[in-house]
């Protein structure tokens, strides 16, 4: 439990290179603990107002330069200061304990963004955000973050509570008239809100694996028979020795998974294990874990060695084409070692192949490529990223897990309305379940919450957030 009578300091830049460092300081005695340890050119931070700069000296040790922020006008709501001294580790860490012997001890991680959510600065899926908006790395993951810190989130999570809210206004008014008897206007003013509300959550809930792509990673299973190139495919796309590549069959046993940005898009790939009939305990369950892997990959790439025999070449084309759900799943057939000469490439086997399955073929293409040469690679990249179904998703995205649980929740309790409207349950019946989907809403902008939500949440953050 945060004490917000506490005066808290914590640095707020990483220590390291650099030529500023910033250590922040909030809470009602902000102004003291400042004038106890910098002494000012002229005046206090006592007789400062807000948003003012003063340069002065802490003893022995820097001169710094002291912005000062004054209730509610900061980042947490309280009297807060920044004091920007030379970026040595020594003096960050002496100015901290300075500022802990004037009564000043260190903040909890992510403690000044759960005192500004407490404070009522920003709401609670605001101040995730925040950290959101830190760990950005691509422009996409930006965008979204950043629409979530700026409010455009929680004003549409407001608007669906105003939707609940009002369908709970109806429930209770047939309520308030069915103790006289009277016969309550028909329900479907109630069921054409329930539905709107019902798909607005669903929606919210489903964007969820767009939101998580961007967010982790657009997952990309790389599967195929033992030895077709598997890892020499994911060390190519990563530019990097990641996985171990040897000529002897089954040298992938544990699905090897690293992320790269692909014309600005994140990408998850994952190597898997060569699938094929297991030759000991620990091959089968990387086999087992490969199979878990492809099925929630949203792209698979799918390894042949086109050097094999023709008949080796076909059977592990179709076996991609069986695990792969195309209703769901891209398949990128990539056929491999196109470089080797002297031996017969059986493309064209397989092309007509995969022409000859009815296999929904939108969703399955074919590639010529080298993976260990490079060749074809370039084509890869270009068609991951036009693939990845991220581009042009639009609207609101739910990137974080615990609000799509929380939304899934609700959507599961508006349906239990509508089937109760279906049975012609009685109204607090109903009322019940519409309280729980508010409750569920509730719990993502924290309208709803409880200490322990609380330390979860910012306990994630780092310090001097
Ligand atoms: N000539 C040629 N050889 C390749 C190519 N890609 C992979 N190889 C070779 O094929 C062998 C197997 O490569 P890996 O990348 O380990 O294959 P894998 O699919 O990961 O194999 P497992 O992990 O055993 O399932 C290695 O000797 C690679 O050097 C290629 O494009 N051309
Ligand atoms: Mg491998």
């Amino acid at each position: 439990m945060i004490e917000l009578n506490h005066t808290v300091c914590a640095p707020a830049t990483s220590v390291g290179a650099g030529a500023v460092s910033v250590v922040r300081i909030s809470g009602p005695q902000t102004m003291a603990v400042v004038d106890r340890i910098v002494r000012f050119r002229s005046g206090t931070a006592a007789q400062a107002p807000g948003y003012s700069l003063k340069f002065g000296t802490v003893e022995g040790l820097d001169d710094v330069v002291v912005a000062l922020y004054r209730a509610p006008h900061s980042y947490t709501g309280e009297d807060a200061a920044e004091i920007s001294c030379h970026a040595s580790p020594y003096i960050v860490s002496e100015l901290l304990g300075r500022l802990a012997e004037a009564g000043c001890p260190l903040a909890e991680p992510g403690e000044f963004t759960r005192r500004a959510f407490v404070n009522g600065k920003m709401d609670l899926a605001q101040a995730e955000a925040v950290a959101d908006v830190i760990a950005s790395s691509t422009s996409a993951q930006h965008r979204v973050a950043l629409n979530q810190l700026r409010g455009g989130y929680s004003a549409e999570l407001r608007g669906l509570r105003q939707q609940l809210l009002e369908l709970s206004l109806l429930l209770e008014l047939e309520l308030d008239f069915s103790e006289e008897d009277v016969e309550f206007a028909d329900r479907s003013r109630l069921r054409a809100l329930l539905d709107v509300a019902y798909t607005h959550c669903r929606q919210l809930a489903d964007s969820f694996r767009v939101g998580n792509a961007i967010r982790s990673g657009v997952p990309v299973a790389i599967v195929g028979a033992p030895n077709s190139g598997k890892s020499t495919l994911l060390n190519a796309l990563l530019r990097d020795d990641r996985a171990i590549v040897s000529d002897i069959p089954g040298t992938t046993r544990d699905t090897v998974e690293e992320t790269c940005v692909v014309d600005g898009i994140l990408f998850r790939f994952i190597d898997t294990a060569g699938i094929r009939a297991a030759t000991d305990e620990v091959e089968r369950l990387g086999i087992e874990r490969t199979f878990r892997k492809i099925s929630e990959a949203e792209i698979l790439l799918g390894v042949v060695d086109i050097t094999e025999p023709e008949a080796a070449a076909l059977k592990a084309v179709e076996a991609m084409l069986e695990r792969a759900d195309l209703a769901h799943q891209k398949l990128l057939i990539l056929a491999n070692k196109c470089d080797k000469t002297g031996v017969n490439k059986n493309v064209n086997a397989i092309n007509n192949f995969v022409l000859s399955t009815d296999s929904k073929m939108n969703n399955v293409e074919l590639l010529e490529i080298s993976a260990k040469t490079g060749f074809g690679l370039d084509q890869v990249r270009s068609y991951l990223s036009s693939h990845a179904g991220i581009a042009s998703a639009s609207g609101t995205l739910v990137t974080n897990a615990r609000h799509a649980a929380a939304l899934r929740a609700a959507a599961d309790s508006l349906r239990a309305v509508s089937d109760g409207l279906d049975r012609g349950l009685p109204s607090d019946l109903l009322a019940e379940d519409l309280r729980a989907a508010l409750a569920s809403l509730g719990t993502i902008t924290g309208a709803i919450t409880t200490d322990e939500i609380l330390g979860e949440i910012f306990s994630k953050f780092c310090i001097g957030k």
